[in-house]
């Protein structure tokens, strides 16, 4: 569970990456290729290549569903279910990954909202990103 504080945080950062989905996606995932190689071995019918469609496409999607997620922050479970199907029944990647694109996504906020990302935001989303990913992982067995 969130404190009312951590909720601030995370409601608050989401409402600015909202619009921006699809950039501020991109920039993570292509922070997460760079910094963890071997991430891209998923994503190997891409174009990984900077600012590319994919990375945007993606990027976005990721993003959105984050920002769902946010919006359900006393349900993590319910508003994640179909994603946590497909990554644990279709997509399989593998767990520890997640950890890598959650502090991809964690620089890539730090980046862009300096003023924002202060240490409580920052072990906010730090938490809010480790409960979406153990969601998200919960299925696989
Ligand atoms: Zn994931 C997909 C989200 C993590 C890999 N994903 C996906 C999608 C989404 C997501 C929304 C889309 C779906 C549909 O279409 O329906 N993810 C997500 C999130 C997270 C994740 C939120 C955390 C936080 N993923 C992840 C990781 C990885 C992945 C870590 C690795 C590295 N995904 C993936 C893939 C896919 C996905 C591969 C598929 C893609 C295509 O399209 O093909």
């Amino acid at each position: 569970t969130f404190s009312e504080a951590e909720k601030a945080a995370i409601t608050s950062i989401a409402a600015k990456i909202a619009g921006h989905a699809d950039d501020i996606g991109a920039e993570a995932l292509e922070r997460l290729f760079l910094s963890f190689p071997q991430t891209k071995t998923y994503f190997s019918h891409f174009d990984l290549s900077h600012d590319s469609k994919d990375l945007h496409n993606h990027g976005g999607k990721i993003v959105k569903a984050i920002d769902n997620a946010a919006h359900h922050l006393g349900d993590l479970d319910h508003a994640l279910s179909a994603l946590s199907d497909l990554h644990a029944h279709k997509l399989r990647v593998d767990p520890g990954n997640f950890r890598l694109l959650s502090h991809s996504i964690q620089v890539t906020l730090a980046v862009h909202f300096p003023k924002e990302f202060n240490a409580v935001a920052q072990a906010a989303w730090d938490k809010f990103l480790a409960a979406v990913s153990s969601v998200l992982v919960s299925k696989y067995r």
